[in-house]
């Protein structure tokens, strides 16, 4: 089978009569027996189990979703005259011999007559796509944000090795992540439909038939999610519900991070110490690519270019700067040296089908692989991570290679189950266990802390234990657009904190290039500069002094924003929403169905970045300085333009010109951003001081800002409170009150109101925790606001 391809409808086989057999119906046909058994799992969400007689394998072995939520509450069929019929709160599944009939929230989809078949031990689902009018989520994918027209193949893959010659375009099939959630629109409304199969699946948004939408597993159960809407919202919040969300992260895991595989020596780390404060450019964590190590053997340094990594990962952190290792899944097979020979002792390695260790051949030549999916392979590695992060005192792991890339040894003989289990049922999720068997290690390490994990390689659920990179992209303006919907849709499918190699990682960037790459994503929720060896460098001093002032302007924003991004993912763990959102999340305008060259953060904050290089769009000489020109949709009610100081009335399309050194960025009438307004120092970032940047033109201004110790997991058993922030306007006064409540001691960040683009306020009224204060608005602190967000400038 080549990636793309998939089954014809034509060849499954579809049943002609059905039965209720207990708890589920029977599809039953010719060649064909299906049975549909349905459960409510959460509100506003229904799973079908849907197992196929012809399967011989029927164990659900995916881990997507969370533990709490796989045994569900049986809905029982009820018999109709055409089939069966499964109501509950959630919705309502009609189930004839070949036809399925959804109805959640006020939403309905329905598959085509013979919309359900088996194909042997392959799966049809085929929904007819009336009335949608986008389909989004999927993972991580290339090409735009709405996947209709599009098909996708779930197989994670080592895209670079698999799409050797083609991986610099922006529409290659599979990628490192398989997710199989899709996403409807359907008018205003919004359906979800998550296809729980550990294996490979493809699916078909009407691209080989339009009009129809496949979805095709080639073995096992599948279980789909029925996600309620009406909103984006809420499909979104239920998918994360059900397969978790990211814990909070340690805030330094939000700042700059600078890698590049190249780096081999800890002289270089030094220097790119002493480059980033020489360059006035806050930076939070360094990382070691695979040189560090001795020969590539997993848990060692080389002792020649790294003779003490605990004393220099000191020094670095005393300077603010983390360490973070990558760490690949294979081991050299190679008797005498210790992981090796203990892996073996504990018998944690793939085998092979007659029990052969199983042998690919990657970075330390011959190489076996650790069977994360074995508790006792978890266990082993857990306890040789913890032990390898703890010696050199590295405070991240980053994991690469566990697609699994194998090199030219193919992957199928890679068994698991100490070879009983086909390589297939883990594929998948060979990641999503090593992640796992990772935080354990970092837990273990640090009982109290917070783990900061980033993955290649990822599927459903794996948000609950890493981050996720979208692995190796290229650099070209095409990758640089193509990062916005791509990182989109992976927060859409759970993964809120991900993001790309800024600059682009293979091939050779450019200024503007790289310039425009990190504007774009300032405000991603992951935010690493990071290339290939052999690539032209690519530090924010490579390309000369406007260049790096540029890019200064751009990772300062970042720093001055930590608060509002650390808001950002609290609230994703506490309610499910992504950090990045396209404006459909929030926003109705049917074009916005489309749209995904400019993107919100949170819910206050609205990005649209330059997309495109010199010569390539529109240009204007404003003042002897060249602008590149944009379209820009703002949604209706009044937007602030940070870099020009003004209010400017939403809905409509503006053409916005926009100097190398700045970045379109606009925030809502009504929003709260949490500022940092302190030194910026590499990671040390005073959260004790929290500015409060007021936006109300015509509407009062909201937000529920988290406090809590931002270092360990206390938030998790209620350790964390809230301040209810508030603010309005009348005549000269500003008024702002903030209460605190919960589980947090109250008044341990002084917060600070500044208001923007009302300069008849000359009052203040401030009440904290009902204490009521106040002062006379000072305009220089009016003013200050406007001079700081062109920090930019
Ligand atoms: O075969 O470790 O995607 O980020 O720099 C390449 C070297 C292996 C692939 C990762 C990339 C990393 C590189 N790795």
């Amino acid at each position: 089978m080549f990636f793309g391809q998939k089954i014809h409808p034509l060849n499954f086989d579809c049943a002609e009569r059905s039965r209720i057999d207990g708890e589920g119906v029977e599809l039953i046909g010719p060649g064909v027996r299906l049975r549909v058994a349905c459960a409510s799992i959460l509100d506003g969400c229904l799973r079908l189990r849907i197992e196929n007689g012809h399967s011989t394998d029927r164990t659900q072995c995916s881990d997507a979703v969370v533990p709490d939520c796989r045994a569900g509450q049986a809905v029982p069929p009820r018999l109709e005259t055409d089939g069966a019929l499964f109501e509950a709160a959630a919705g309502r599944v009609e189930l004839q011999p070949a036809r399925l009939r959804l109805e959640l929230a006020g939403v309905s989809l329905a598959t085509v007559a013979d919309g359900i078949g088996g194909c042997g031990e392959a799966l049809l689902l085929n929904f007819a796509l009336t009335g949608v009018e986008g389909c989004y989520g999927l993972g991580e994918r290339t090409g735009r944000l709405n996947k209709l027209g599009g098909s996708a193949d779930f197989l994670t893959v080592d895209v670079v090795a698999v799409f050797r010659h083609t991986y610099a375009r922006d529409d290659y099939d599979p990628t490192y992540v398989a997710i199989p959630l899709a996403i409807f629109k359907i008018g205003e409304r919004f359906l979800g439909l998550f296809f729980d199969n550990a294996g490979r699946a493809v699916m078909d948004a009407g691209k080989s038939k339009p009009g129809e939408f496949w979805y095709q597993s080639f073995g096992g159960t599948t279980d789909l999610y029925l996600l309620a809407g009406p909103t984006l919202r809420d499909v979104t919040r239920r998918y994360a519900a059900l397969t978790g969300r990211a814990p909070p992260p340690p805030p330094w895991a939000l700042g700059y991070h600078q890698c590049r595989w190249g780096y081999r020596h800890e002289r270089e780390f030094r220097e790119l110490a002493a480059r980033f404060a020489a360059a006035d450019v806050p930076v939070s964590a360094l990382w070691y690519d695979i040189d560090y190590m001795d020969e590539y053997r997993l848990f060692t340094w080389d002792s020649t270019d790294f003779p003490d990594p605990a004393g220099l990962n000191r020094e670095l952190k005393a300077a603010g700067i983390r360490a973070v290792t990558i760490v690949d899944p294979g081991v050299k097979r190679e008797p005498g040296y210790a992981v090796y020979d203990s892996g073996r002792e504990r018998d944690v390695f793939c085998r092979t089908a007659s029990g052969r260790e199983y042998v690919g051949k990657v970075w330390p030549g011959d190489t076996v692989f650790p069977d994360f999916t074995l508790e006792s392979a978890r266990e082993w590695w857990a306890g040789r991570l913890a032990d390898f992060l703890g010696d050199g005192e590295v405070d991240g792991v980053w994991l690469d290679m566990n697609d699994p890339a194998t090199g030219y040894s193919r992957t199928e003989e890679m068994r698991f189950g100490h070879g009983a289990i086909p390589h297939d049922r883990y594929h998948n999720q060979y990641a999503h266990f090593m992640a796992k068997a990772s935080r354990l290690a970092c837990e273990r390490l640090d009982p109290e802390g917070r783990p900061f994990l980033l993955t290649r390689s990822a599927c459903a659920g794996t948000q609950r234990y890493s981050a996720v990179w979208t692995g190796d992209n290229a650099s070209n303006w095409q990758h640089l657009r193509m990062a916005l919907p791509c990182s989109l849709n992976l927060g859409l499918s759970g993964v809120a904190f991900n993001g790309p190699d800024v600059g682009g990682f293979m091939d050779d960037t450019g200024a503007e290039l790289l310039v425009r790459w990190h504007q774009a994503c300032c405000l991603f929720p992951f935010f690493r500069n990071h290339s290939a060896r052999n690539s032209r460098p690519q530090e924010p001093w490579q390309f000369g002094p406007e260049p790096l002032a540029a890019i200064r302007g751009a990772i300062r924003a970042r720093y001055r924003l930590l608060p509002y991004l650390y808001q950002c993912f609290f609230a994703h763990w506490r309610y499910g929403d992504p950090v990045i959102r396209p404006l459909l999340y929030h926003y109705g305008n049917p074009e916005y169905a489309h749209l995904d060259d400019q993107y919100l953060v949170g819910d206050a904050l609205l990005v649209a970045p330059v997309l495109h290089g010199e010569g390539k769009k529109p240009e204007i000489v404003r003042n002897g300085v060249k602008h590149q020109e944009r379209v820009v949709v703002l949604p209706p009610g009044w937007w602030f333009d940070l870099n020009r100081g003004d209010w400017v009335k939403g809905g409509q399309m503006l053409t916005y010109a926009a100097a190398l050194d700045e970045l379109p960025l606009f925030v809502r009438d009504g929003a709260v951003l949490p500022y940092y307004a302190g030194p910026l120092r590499n990671g040390f970032v005073d959260w004790s001081a929290v500015e409060l940047h007021l936006f109300c033109r015509e509407r009062p201004a909201s937000l529920d800002y988290f406090v809590d110790d931002r270092e360990t997991r206390r938030y998790e058993s209620g350790g964390y409170g809230v301040a209810r922030i508030s603010a309005e306007t009348e005549g000269e006064w500003l008024r702002v009150a903030i209460a605190e409540s919960g589980g947090y001691p109250a008044e341990t960040v002084t917060f600070t109101p500044v208001v923007y683009g009302r300069p008849e306020l000359r009052e203040l009224e401030l009440t904290v925790n009902g204490r009521v204060e106040t002062r006379p608005l000072r305009a220089g602190q009016r003013e200050w606001l406007c001079r700081m967000l062109p920090v930019l400038a």
